[in-house]
Parts: C-alpha cells; sequence; structure tokens
C-alpha cells in the first residue's frame, strides 16, 4: 500500500435549502469526523473540507415559495448548518459555501480551462420552456405522471414514489411548476462533457484499480460504466448559480453538479494560501465522504472533470454509505420527517455524543438502516450509562474514596491483571484496523469493547469487598482500573470528544496521542485526580415519548395536507353528471367474500329492486352491523363480475385523510329509491 503524506477529507456540501438532520450526521459528517480525528490524533496532516452547496433548482423553488430571494434563502440556511455542525463537534479546518467570490472565480476557471482545451461538446437541443414565465424549465421545474407507477407529482428528472430516475420527456402529462401549464419544446445550446470518451479510463481506473472500494461503491460504479455512459450536460438555463464564462451564454448557469464537487477546491483555497499541495500532490489522500445519492457525481463525473483539467489528483476512496430511515420511513425534508439537529440541541442539551453514539452505532454502512427513538434510548441507558458511565463511576469514586482521589502505588500484577492490560492492547489494533478501513460502527463497538473490559474487570476484582481482607491487593485493582480508564479518553476521542474532554477533567489529564493507546503507565502513582461527576446519564421513558408524540403529529399532519391536496379532476359537462343515476337504498343483507380481505358482498334494497353489489370495504365495516344502513348507490353503472359474483351498481362512500371509509347518505331516513341529484 502506497504511503500518503497527508490526508484530503472532505465531505458532502449540503444543500442550503433547509436545516441539517441525523441523515445527514449518519451518512456523511459523523464518519467524517471520526476519521479526521482519529488521523490527528496519529499526528498526521489532515485537511477537513465542508461547506453548503448554494446553487441548484431546489434552492430557487424553495425562495419562489417562501417569496425572498435565492440569496435569502441560503443566507439562513447556510448559518444554520454551520451552527448546528459546529455545536456537535464536526472539526471541519474551513466550513465554506459555494456562492463565495473564491468559489464563482474557481469554478469558472475551471469551466474555462476545459472549454479551451476542448474537452466539451457544444449541442443543441429540445428543452421544456414556460411561455408564461419566458424561460427554460429545469428537470425539478416539470412535474408530471411518473410513467413507471403513475405516481401524479414525479419530477422531471426523478420519481419520489418510486425511484426511478426519469427525463423530462418521460412524464405523462408534463406541467410546469412556474405556470401550471404544459410546457413547450424549444432549441437552446449547452455544453456536455462527453463521459463515453472517458469509459476505458474510468474502467481502468476504477474497476481494475479501485477493488478495494466498499461494495456498494464498486457496484454502482461497475453498473453505470456497463450500462454505457453518455455526454452529461454541464449547463444550464437557469438564473441562479455561477454564469458560464463564455460568449453567447448570456442566461446560463453551470450546472449545480459541475460547480459543487469543485467547492471541496474553493474552501482549501480559502483555507490556506499553500492548497496546491492538498490538490495537485500525488503525496496526498483525498478521500470523499458521502451519501449513496453522491456516488456518481463522485466517482465519474468530477474524476473526469479533474482528468480533463489534468493537473488535479483523484480520490483514492469513496466511502459512501447507505440511507438512514427514521422510525421506518424515508427521511424527508418536504414532509417534515426528519430529527432535526437544531432541535434536537435544544431538546437534549449535553447530549451531542449520545446521539453521534447511536448514529455510528447503527450506521447504513452496508444497507439502509432505521433510526428509532427506542433503540437510542436503549443505546445510552444500556450502553453509554450502563458500560462506560458505570466503570468509569466505579474507578473514579472508589479511588477517591479509598485514596483520597491520588492514584495508588501498583504491587505485583496477577495474570488476569497482566491479561486485562494485554487486551487493550489487542483492541487498540482492533480499532485501529477497523477505521483505516472505515468500518466505523466495528470501530465503535471494538473501542466499546475497552469500556466492557473495565467493567468486567471491576465487577470480577471486587474491590469493594477485597478491602476488607486485603487492601494492598486493592491498590494493584485500582491502579489498573485507572490505567484502563485512562486509555478510554484516547480510544474514544475519535467518537465521542465531547466525552473524552469531560473525562480527562475528572481524571486531571491532558489530551493524549493515539500512540499511547495501551500504555499501561498513563497515570502515574501520586497523581491527584478530581471529584468525579457522571459521565452519562439515563434518558427517561416520557423524553422519549415526547419525541414519538411529535413524529405521530408530523405524520398526522402530513395525511391532512395530502388529502387537501388531492387535486381537483378537470371540468365535465352537466349532461355527463346527468348520466349518473344515484339512488337513495338500504342495505338488507351483508357478508363476507370468501377468501379476499377487502370485499362484502351486499344485498341493498333500492326502491326498484334488491340487488347484489360488491364492495371493498371489508376492512372498515363488519358485515352484522351494517344491515340496515342507508346508502347512496350508483344503479347505472354497468354490471362487473367480482370473485365470480355479478355486482350490479356501486355505493359511494366519503375516505377520510386516515384512509378509513364513512358511508355518504342523507341526515335523516329517506325513502329508498329517491334520486340524489
Ligand atoms: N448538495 C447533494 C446532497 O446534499 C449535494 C452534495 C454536493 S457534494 C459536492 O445530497
Ligand atoms: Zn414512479
Amino acid at each position: 500500500m502506497k504511503h500518503f503524506k497527508r490526508t484530503l477529507i472532505t465531505s458532502a456540501l449540503p444543500y442550503a435549502n433547509g436545516p441539517v438532520h441525523i441523515g445527514h450526521l449518519a451518512g456523511v459528517y459523523v464518519p467524517a469526523d471520526i476519521y479526521a480525528r482519529f488521523l490527528r490524533l496519529n499526528g498526521e496532516e489532515v485537511a477537513f473540507i465542508g461547506g453548503s452547496d448554494e446553487h441548484g433548482v431546489p434552492i430557487t423553488l424553495k425562495a419562489k415559495k417562501e417569496g425572498v430571494s435565492p440569496q435569502d434563502v441560503v443566507d439562513k440556511y447556510h448559518g444554520m448548518i454551520k451552527d448546528s455542525f459546529e455545536k456537535f463537534g464536526i472539526s471541519f479546518d474551513v466550513y465554506s459555501r459555494t456562492s463565495s467570490k473564491v468559489h464563482h472565480e474557481t469554478a469558472s476557471e475551471i469551466f474555462r480551462t476545459l472549454y479551451d482545451k476542448g474537452a466539451f461538446i457544444e449541442q443543441t437541443s429540445e428543452q421544456f420552456y414556460d411561455e408564461e414565465a419566458n424561460q427554460f424549465l429545469a428537470d425539478r421545474y416539470i412535474t408530471g405522471t411518473c410513467p413507471k407507477c403513475n405516481y401524479e407529482k414525479a419530477y422531471g428528472d426523478q420519481c419520489e414514489s418510486c425511484g426511478s430516475t426519469l427525463n423530462a420527456t418521460d412524464l405523462i402529462d408534463p406541467k410546469s411548476v412556474l405556470s401550471g401549464n404544459k410546457p413547450l419544446m424549444k432549441q437552446t445550446k449547452h455544453w456536455f462533457l462527453p463521459l463515453d470518451q472517458y469509459e476505458p479510463w474510468l474502467r481502468e481506473w476504477i474497476l481494475e484499480s479501485h477493488k478495494e472500494w466498499k461494495p456498494n461503491v464498486y457496484g454502482q460504479c461497475k453498473s453505470w460504466i456497463d450500462g454505457g455512459l453518455n455526454p452529461r450536460a454541464v449547463t444550464r438555463d437557469l438564473d441562479w448559480g455561477i454564469p458560464v464564462p463564455v460568449e453567447g451564454a448570456e442566461s446560463k448557469v453551470l450546472y449545480v453538479w459541475f460547480d459543487a464537487p469543485i467547492g471541496y477546491i474553493s474552501a482549501t483555497k480559502e483555507w490556506t494560501p499553500d492548497w496546491e499541495k492538498w490538490w495537485k500532490d500525488s503525496d496526498t489522500k483525498m478521500v470523499h465522504f458521502i451519501g449513496k445519492d453522491n456516488i456518481v457525481f463522485h466517482c465519474i463525473i468530477f474524476p473526469a472533470v479533474l482528468k480533463a483539467e489534468g493537473s488535479y489528483i483523484l480520490p483514492e476512496n469513496v466511502p459512501a454509505n447507505e440511507f438512514l430511515n427514521l422510525e421506518g420511513d424515508k427521511i424527508s425534508t418536504s414532509r417534515n420527517w426528519a430529527v432535526w439537529l437544531h432541535e434536537y440541541l435544544l431538546d437534549f442539551p449535553g447530549k451531542e455524543d449520545v446521539l453521534k453514539y447511536t448514529l455510528t452505532a447503527n450506521a447504513p454502512e452496508t444497507k439502509d438502516n432505521d433510526f428509532t427513538w427506542k433503540d437510542f434510548q436503549t443505546r445510552n441507558n444500556s450502553e453509554l450509562v450502563a458500560i462506560f458511565g458505570n466503570f468509569v463511576n466505579r474507578a473514579l469514586v472508589l479511588t477517591e474514596k479509598y485514596y483520597d482521589g491520588v492514584v495508588p502505588e501498583k504491587g505485583e500484577l496477577t495474570e488476569y491483571d497482566t491479561q486485562t492490560l494485554a487486551d487493550i492492547i489487542t483492541l487498540k489494533a482492533a480499532v485501529t484496523r477497523a477505521i483505516e478501513t472505515y468500518h466505523f460502527r466495528e470501530a465503535l463497538k471494538n473501542a466499546m469493547d475497552m469500556a466492557r473490559l473495565g467493567n468486567k474487570y471491576l465487577a470480577d476484582m471486587e474491590p469493594w469487598k477485597v478491602v476488607k481482607t486485603d487492601p494492598e491487593r486493592v491498590k494493584t485493582i485500582m491502579h489498573t482500573a485507572l490505567q484502563i480508564t485512562a486509555n478510554l479518553t484516547i480510544v474514544f476521542e475519535p467518537f465521542l470528544p465531547f466525552t473524552t474532554n469531560r473525562l480527562r477533567g475528572f481524571l486531571n489529564l491532558n489530551p493524549l496521542n493515539w500512540s499511547e493507546l495501551g500504555r499501561t503507565d498513563l497515570i502515574k502513582a501520586g497523581h491527584k485526580i478530581n471529584t468525579p461527576e457522571l459521565l452519562f446519564e439515563k434518558i427517561e421513558d416520557d423524553a422519549i415519548q415526547a419525541q414519538v408524540d411529535k413524529l405521530l403529529a408530523t405524520k398526522k399532519t402530513n395525511e391532512l395536507e395530502e388529502a387537501m391536496t388531492n387535486p381537483a379532476k378537470s371540468n365535465i359537462e352537466y349532461e355527463d353528471f346527468a348520466k349518473l343515476d344515484i339512488r337513495i337504498g338500504t342495505i338488507i343483507a351483508a357478508e363476507k367474500v370468501a377468501k379476499t380481505k377487502k370485499l362484502l358482498k351486499l344485498t341493498i334494497d333500492t326502491g326498484l329492486d334488491k340487488r347484489t353489489v360488491v364492495s371493498g370495504i371489508a376492512e372498515y365495516f363488519e358485515p352484522e352491523k351494517i344491515i340496515g344502513q342507508q346508502v347512496s348507490i350508483l344503479i347505472n353503472l354497468a354490471p362487473k363480475e367480482l370473485r365470480g359474483i355479478e355486482s350490479q351498481g356501486m355505493i359511494l362512500m366519503a375516505e377520510n385523510s386516515d384512509g378509513t371509509l364513512e358511508f355518504v347518505t342523507t341526515p335523516n331516513k329517506t325513502k329508498e329509491g329517491s334520486e340524489v341529484r
């Protein structure tokens, strides 16, 4: 393996169109932060880069919706995001933003270099255009029906219901988000990066030379490459973004995914005048931390840009994570289905590390994972409090009690003592290997095993009993327990930096390096420790219930909104309405249709006849309970056979937002056969 002189860590730039949530932390920032802190503890030269992605259509749409300028939107959220990251202790060396001057210049320059080299192809194509708004429509400005699943609110680039990637021209019945009109097709010129030309190189660079990449990342790259790469437009017709620095490109901007990764470079420039050694020296190891939806941009498109430019290094690894779900549902900013970091900070002050612990212990490293508040509580109460906290507390309190807080001299070690101390070194090796290979979950588990080791050591040694019979032996036990405690301040430093800082305060110790992890003389006899406090506290049921209730309320609101926004159907003529023959009838018999969940076979007195109707209401009504119920029945609907029964008509039902059903009828009893019109 090549040895690098320094490591450049980038973390995906979150869109400044909303606050950040636990999915962001779990997928990108927590693992990146662990990695950065670990390398720094090892004395390595590290640059940890972050920033806000302030371009792109979601931001312009948000601005439109709120009636403010895009700059207002990004100013607001950039501030919020930066603040949340700071409070969670994400240790960026620089956190920048893509609306900065340096970034505009850097991205323009790179575009211009590629343009001058002839790296782009110019193509005129037909794009959707909104005549009323007088502008071309980006994919996100077009909605319509998904051709794959019939979801009616799919976007021009993606269907959020079935997850398919779409082209705006695939949508059935496309509409402009701006005016609601059907958009026209109009010609426009754009610049494309001919990714197809990079295919042989990408095949070699990724598929041959980076077989060590995570299977989810390697697999996605392989399927993109095997599927055939197409030229990709790197400019857009839009009025928010970086102007295309070419004549004849008025009212065009760089595609957000062209400029955003360049944001890593711009941020480095803002951080240090010596930025080139980070980006152009093959002794720098570059690692991109991202979520799985960003893989193609970081493994294929951005590397192709860097390769075309010619003077930049390429990523050494891209340890992308899968997604974190929340209580069984996909996290969604627009549906407010998320745990927002700024809200967590208010609800659980001082518990930043607890969330980070839970998110790492349950990180979506190899598959999508679920965050539940119950699991959060269990991780805190049964792991942090019951194991880590309990051990540390015992070690410190007993030292205080027996020796007034002065570390005792050790005597001769037993085999058990020696083995315990040796286990620390074994665990150190395991944590190190896991972090170096981006297995942060496993690394944390091994770190926790060190706390378990301490907890078990004290439980087995029972100094509180031995003190009565052999006080000399207790000195050795406590001396050993304190060495384990001191080692915990190192091994947890990458994961729980606020906690290790407090623990060092209790122990009256200075920060130590990773190389010192495993030593058995970190804390010397005669050293005075401080009066201990609790390292973690229990989280009670009511605090958890409050969070669950908050999510339930969100769910209710969403369902209601969806029901309200059920769009009206288009107008019809009175003649069409008059064709419906709706009467009041009474249910006189009802039974379940065998082998179905939803169907009831009803006999209805319509005033004209008694007829059979098969109705999909069995999930909501028991057959016995609806005898005598009056209904509205459409009697001239063409008969239809359902499960071998001929259904003659249809009864009308109203659907509540939660999917439950109500009969549509009159407030007073009405004679069967009365017409509804
Ligand atoms: N803003 C997309 C995202 O948040 C995008 C990442 C840019 S990284 C250069 O998923
Ligand atoms: Zn769909």
